[in-house]
């Protein structure tokens, strides 16, 4: 059998390699995408490039290859790309060409979703911050400056892949792109400027003539020949917009993300290799899974309230390795399905009912048959004849036949290994020394003065988390109803509010991924005299996509907007926001860079009995050397609050596991049924994240430099470096 295929092969190559020199393409019909003349059943995996080192992107891609992808799919990053206007970025994780150009290295195509809006669960939805401050600029609808600035990003990304011959046609990996992402409910949203904009990037796009098609993903009606595709759980009753066109699912999620202060979505492997089998065997002929690596939100790239692991409950986990039985099971399916490949992709299929919710699709050529025997009912077993045997088909499950005769495989029976997560310590403690955050302490950095309140993004540009707002409050010993105490409530846009009264701690308010408002209602203690009010208001990404109070995402506030009163003095209530306050953009720690070598030599550290432990807005620093082995590594961070971590200067992402998970967990997911995002969340009564990833590529050999802020009074004692192993 092998040498017949491989005569085949060789036969199928050299004709492919006549045609392909004659001419290069990739086109389309309503059955699928035709590359060099040449129809396929692809299925593709989604690794975000900046979400791992690029020291992981060669094990990511060949773990895609083994487990039968055949191609990659990412998303563009324009806020990764474009920090400052007109100057580009394209180094380290943001090394696009590179990391395609491995792609290409192991034999897998590309799909490239420029976008440039992108969701993706990022940062202001990969929109860099300044653009919102593009004079008379409106994202994502008929807009002139933003079409501009979208228009001449989009083509200096084409330009790139141009000039590296990244396209098929030139020889290189990309076989689709796609333009914007999602826009179909915006457009419905926006009405008639909506669809002129969407019609203006359909356009845009083509006439840059990369040569391969373009998509647009929940979208029901690009102008040709622009494919619209399909994003959901389930799309086998998803048509595009043209009989000709072929049927695209771009986003085949395989589980969800986590937001801080909810459990952990899983997706059972039953249900998603079930979702595939149905939308192939309606006539789909492209899957791309999203995600098969998610990765890591490093630093400060994750959206709103998302939290830094972007696991996905992926086919690899976020350190990189094999989540089992997933992984395993979709590649049994990706082969099935591959023997059944030439029949799906020649002939419509013969559907016949077999009993209730019991249904054998029939693919049958001169020289092939295929078929699928499926029972579609969430709770019982079907038993169906087919052919000349009985098939027992497990509930809510598909049964692939690739000759007709013989179950290839079943979507509910799973053989493939089961692991888990295991993280081992492998340095439990550390040697700190302790840094403190002067809490309101105007000098430092940037600091000014205004009467009233301001907005933060407004105000920081999202240079970083954090904004003080400082002001003072003179009290007079008649103002005093109660003792030593009146009531101060803070009003926030969000998202996080940490309170400061006469340099003592008072309290935390947050809000969350629903409504990231939030209000601080407390008592607090004040003396005669002048007394210091200190809000320290941090954000926790910007939002990446939504309407919320029908205010679209990029125009979203944060930070103290008011009213701010104290009440319960005998005046009554006294309205703060109607002063004047001090601001201070961003911590000490971060205007002397003391997470990096050369910045941490420039404040004085206490180590020994001195050390600070257990104190809101503390800076930790200590050194390690690099574990032995190449099992990944993370950090232990349950005993901490909420802030930030570094590796040698290096942000790993925001960590806050002071945010406990709530809302609806189970103990085990029950993969038959519909699966929606909430169906299956496990942790409940946990941090909704415990673990940080530490890249090995950012570490060296011996002396790395971990620094923590945390701005909750987390016990930095319990900090370990644990490895992952499965
Ligand atoms: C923030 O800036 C934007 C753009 O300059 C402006 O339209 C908006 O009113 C500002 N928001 C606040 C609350 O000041
Ligand atoms: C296209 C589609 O199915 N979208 C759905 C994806 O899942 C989210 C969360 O469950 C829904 O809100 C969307 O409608």
């Amino acid at each position: 059998m092998g040498n017949l295929l491989r005569i085949e092969s060789c036969v199928i190559i050299l004709f492919l390699w006549v045609l392909s020199s004659v001419s290069a393409s990739v086109t389309y019909d309503h059955k699928s995408l035709i590359i060099n003349g040449q129809r396929r059943i692809l299925f593709s995996g989604a690794i975000h490039y900046p979400r791992s080192t690029p020291d992981m992107w060669p094990g990511l891609i060949q773990k895609a290859k083994e487990g039968g992808l055949d191609a990659v799919e990412t998303y563009v990053f324009w806020n990764g790309h474009e920090p400052q206007p007109g100057k580009f970025y394209f180094e380290d994780r943001f090394d696009l060409v590179k990391f395609l150009k491995l792609v290409h290295e192991a034999g897998l195509y590309a799909i490239l979703r420029i976008g440039p809006f992108v969701c993706a669960e990022w940062n202001f939805g990969g929109f860099p911050v300044w653009l919102k401050y593009v004079r008379g600029i409106s994202f994502r609808t008929d807009n002139e400056p933003f079409k501009a600035a979208m228009q001449r990003f989009t083509e200096h990304i084409v330009n790139i892949m141009k000039a590296e011959r990244m396209f098929e046609p030139l020889g290189g990996p990309i076989i689709l792109a796609q333009i914007e992402n999602e826009y179909g409910p915006v457009e419905w949203e926006l009405g008639a400027p909506g669809k002129a904009y969407s019609d203006w990037a359909a356009k845009m796009a083509v006439g840059l003539k990369t040569g391969v098609p373009w998509v647009m993903c929940k979208q029901d009606d690009p102008p040709d020949p622009i494919i619209n595709t399909c994003n959901g759980y389930y799309c086998e009753g998803f048509t595009p917009n043209q009989k000709y066109k072929p049927k695209i699912w771009t986003e085949n999620w395989t589980g969800w993300l986590t937001e801080y202060g909810a459990g952990v979505p899983k997706r059972p492997v039953e249900d998603i290799s079930y979702a595939v089998t149905r939308f192939i065997e309606n006539g789909g002929s492209v899957v791309n899974y999203y995600m098969f690596h998610g990765g890591t939100n490093f630093g400060r790239t994750s959206g709103l309230f998302v939290a830094t692991s972007y696991d996905y409950d992926a086919f690899v986990d976020e350190f990189g390795l094999l989540n089992q039985p997933k992984w395993g099971h979709m590649k049994e399916l990706h082969g099935a399905i591959k023997q059944c490949e030439s029949a799906l992709l020649s002939v419509d299929p013969e559907v016949t009912w077999l009993g209730k919710n019991l249904e054998a699709r029939v693919f049958k050529t001169k020289s092939s048959c295929a078929a699928f025997l499926g029972n579609y009912d969430p709770k019982t077993w079907g038993k169906v004849r087919f052919g000349n045997a009985e098939y027992d088909l497990p509930p809510w499950s598909v049964s692939i036949l690739p000759d007709c005769k013989t179950v290839a495989f079943n979507t509910a029976k799973v053989n493939a290994p089961w692991t888990e997560m295991n993280f081992t310590p492998v340095i439990k403690w550390f040697s700190w020394q302790s840094y403190n955050e002067i809490p309101g302490s105007p000098g430092a950095g940037k600091t000014f003065s205004k009467f009233g309140l301001v907005e933060q993004v407004n105000t920081t540009w999202d240079s970083t988390d954090y904004l003080w707002y400082m002001t003072e409050i003179d009290i007079k010993s008649h103002d005093l109803k109660n003792g030593h105490s009146a009531h101060l409530t803070v009003m926030s846009a969000g998202h996080v509010l940490h309170v400061f009264v006469n340099g003592q701690y008072s309290g935390t308010a947050y809000g969350s991924l629903g409504d990231n408002r939030l209000t601080f209602s407390q008592e607090v203690e004040l003396f005669v005299g002048s007394n210091k009010i200190a809000l320290l208001s941090a954000s926790v990404g910007l939002p990446n996509v939504g309407v919320f109070h029908s205010v679209h995402f990029e125009t979203w506030n944060v930070g103290v907007l008011g009213p701010v009163t104290l009440s319960g003095l005998s005046e009554g209530a006294r309205d703060l926001s109607k002063q004047t306050w001090y601001y201070q953009i961003g911590l000490k720690g971060e205007f002397s860079a003391i997470y990096t070598e050369r910045g941490s030599t420039s404040v004085n550290w206490v180590g020994g009995s001195a050390m600070a432990n257990k104190r809101p807005l503390t800076w930790y620093k200590t050194t390690f050397d690099e574990p032995a082995g190449n099992d990944p590594l993370a950090l232990d961070m349950l005993s901490m609050g909420k802030g930030q971590i570094w590796i040698n200067g290096h942000s790993i992402g925001r960590h806050w596991p002071a945010y406990i998970a709530k809302g609806n967990c189970v103990d085990k997911c029950n993969y038959a049924g519909t699966y929606t995002d909430t169906k299956c969340r496990l942790y409940c009564g946990t941090p909704s994240q415990r673990w940080f990833h530490v890249p090995r590529g950012w570490l060296k050999p011996t002396g790395n430099l971990l620094v923590v802020f945390d701005e909750m009074g987390g016990d930095i004692g319990y900090v370990a470096l644990t490895k992952e192993t499965r």
